[in-house]
């Protein structure tokens, strides 16, 4: 039964068990997860000791790197990712990452090394206390195996755990000692299972829906990240062209769900109450596929929803739809609802949304670049199917109207808002795609929350190129603190960071472009090389 599994332990009786080890790897290899990103220490030695030559590990340097690595590569496949941890300390460095996954509903399987067990009860150094109440509420499940033969179990259900819908990380503790012990004699069961999450429609329901859609008099969609993770563009696309609605994202998108240069795209809806209802005043209905209602930042109160308007929402999580102060909402499952609808709306014959007026090209003076000007030689340079990363958090609405993004998977931003998570999840996106070229366009200050990504982009080879906007200061902070009508509010500004040093230092090749042109040279020159690139490009600080 078990004759792939190598270096098999013998029992007492002298009979050959498999190990906890061999069952796990290859249980992980049946189901397809075969890349480890993780930080070790010496409670995971005993797991990554004889790693198989099959599997590939990444290090990041920092948690949050093989975190933001992680995330980034599991959003690109829409496959789980394995991450291997330290302890708690390790975890507690992994935690803000954690807060994007969880909030991104990205497939994560979060592993620690707890001490031994004999060890755990003095509290020896290393041990994690209270291993599974660490991680939460960051986590849909989290475990520590009460026995060590049980391992391969608990690894099976954190897999299925992290793909059922809503989809989500997972957290496993392992005391390093379960590795070498005898698994279960009936592990080989675990190996193939496949547990399926189904549902769709029911004729009535669907029929609910259509007819409302019909009905409306002028709809509108708001698109969330869930329709670019299960790839339903095409369909968003679709029933945006039949019912001649107009398509917003929602607001805090981390994806980008609907074409950015489809004549019926609106925009990135703003992330306040008040904001979005005059965003979408005159609509009678309003569709919310593939995000909360809504995902709000700053407070700025008003009515939810503009008069005379209903809201229908369709999400894979019933927390998102139970939260939701106002409409009707639909658990299920995003791809087959959206093509049904797509499939099943009456083509309106209204008149179709006038497309956006396109901004007009930034002007370029003597002085420092705008970022409008940076985004319009990006835009000019980059290939179609460029995969934007976005960390550059004064720049966001530029972005959104400048670059364009087409495809599905073209946009990634942190879905927490926690900063660190671009530059690494860029080369997960990398690994993922390898055809695709990935820009990160990152901002000075977000730029050294994981700047040990550069180590691991170098140390592999990972072609991502890395955009630092330097403006000079938290440029977002110094916006919201308007908002909020706060003064004197001390240390916003980072200068004198030099990031072609620092770039320098991790082994990556970087350039400084403090010109439209120069900025061009170096992209192009970044676009023809198979190397990460780190291209500093100092921007003016506007408005700030
Ligand atoms: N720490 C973490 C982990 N996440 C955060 N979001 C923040 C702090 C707070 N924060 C923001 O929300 S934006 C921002 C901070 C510090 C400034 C980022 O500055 P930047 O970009 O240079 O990257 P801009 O364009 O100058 O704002
Ligand atoms: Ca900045």
């Amino acid at each position: 039964m078990y004759s792939e599994l190598t270096a098999p332990t013998v029992n007492n009786q002298g009979k050959i068990m498999p190990s906890v080890h061999d069952v796990t790897y290859h249980l992980l290899r049946k189901q397809g997860v075969t890349t480890v990103f993780g930080n070790p220490g010496s409670n995971e030695l005993p797991f990554l000791k004889d790693f198989p030559a099959d599997f590939r590990y990444f290090l990041g340097l920092h948690e949050g790197v093989a975190m933001g690595m992680a995330d980034g590569y599991a959003q690109a496949t829409g496959k789980p990712a394995l991450v291997n941890l330290h302890s708690a300390a390790g975890t507690g460095n992994g935690m803000g990452a954690l807060a994007n996954a969880w909030n991104s509903h990205t497939p994560l399987i979060v592993t620690a090394g707890q001490q031994t067990r004999v060890m755990m009860g003095v509290e020896a150094l290393l041990t994690n206390l209270d291993s599974t109440q660490l991680p939460r509420p960051l986590v849909k499940w989290s475990y520590e195996p009460s026995i060590a033969r049980d391992v391969p179990l608990a690894i099976s259900r954190a897999l299925h755990m992290a793909v059922l819908p809503p989809s989500g990380p997972v957290y496993v503790s392992v005391p390093y000692d379960d590795w070498a012990a005898e698994a279960d004699p009936q592990s080989s069961a675990l190996l193939d299972r496949q547990v399926y999450a189904v549902g769709s429609f029911d004729g009535q329901s669907l029929s609910h829906v259509v007819d409302r859609l019909n009905a409306a008099a002028n709809p509108v969609l708001v698109l969330g990240p869930e329709v670019d993770a299960c790839r339903a563009n095409a369909h968003a696309v679709r029933l945006a062209e039949k019912l001649h609605a107009p398509a917003w994202v929602a607001p805090s998108a981390p994806r980008c769900p609907f074409s950015t240069t489809h004549p019926n795209f609106r925009g990135l809806l703003p992330a306040s109450i008040k904001g979005i209802s005059a965003a979408l005043s005159g609509h009678d209905l309003i569709l919310v596929v593939g995000a909360p209602v809504f995902r709000y930042h700053q407070y700025e109160p008003g009515e939810y929803l503009p008069k005379g308007a209903e809201l229908l929402a369709v999400t894979s999580d019933p927390q998102e739809a139970a939260r939701a102060r106002v409409g009707d909402a639909i658990v299920g499952n995003i791809h087959a609802t959206l093509q049904a609808l797509a499939d099943n709306v009456r083509q309106a014959h209204r008149p179709s949304p006038a497309p956006q007026p396109r901004p007009a090209p930034a002007e370029i003076g003597s002085g420092l670049l705008s970022p409008e000007a940076v985004f319009d030689v990006i835009a000019g340079t980059a290939p179609r199917d460029a995969i934007y990363l976005n960390e550059s958090t004064s720049t966001t609405d530029f972005m959104w109207h400048r670059l364009p993004m087409q495809e599905q998977g073209s946009y990634y931003f942190a879905a927490a808002g926690g900063l660190g998570f671009v530059m690494p999840a860029a080369l997960g996106v990398q690994l993922a795609e390898p055809s695709r070229r990935v820009i990160a366009v990152v901002g000075d200050g977000s730029a050294n929350y994981s700047i040990t990504a550069l180590w691991t982009a170098a140390r592999y080879k990972i072609p991502v190129i890395f955009l630092i906007l330097k403006n000079g200061t938290y440029g977002a902070l110094r916006w919201f603190a308007e908002v909020l009508k706060v003064k004197g509010v001390p240390e916003l500004d980072v200068l004198g960071i030099d990031f072609v040093s620092l770039a320098k230092g991790y082994g990556v090749e970087g350039v400084c472009a403090a010109t439209a042109d120069a900025l061009r040279r170096a992209l192009t020159a970044a676009l023809s090389s198979r190397a990460p690139t780190l291209i500093e490009v100092p921007t003016r600080a506007e408005g700030f």
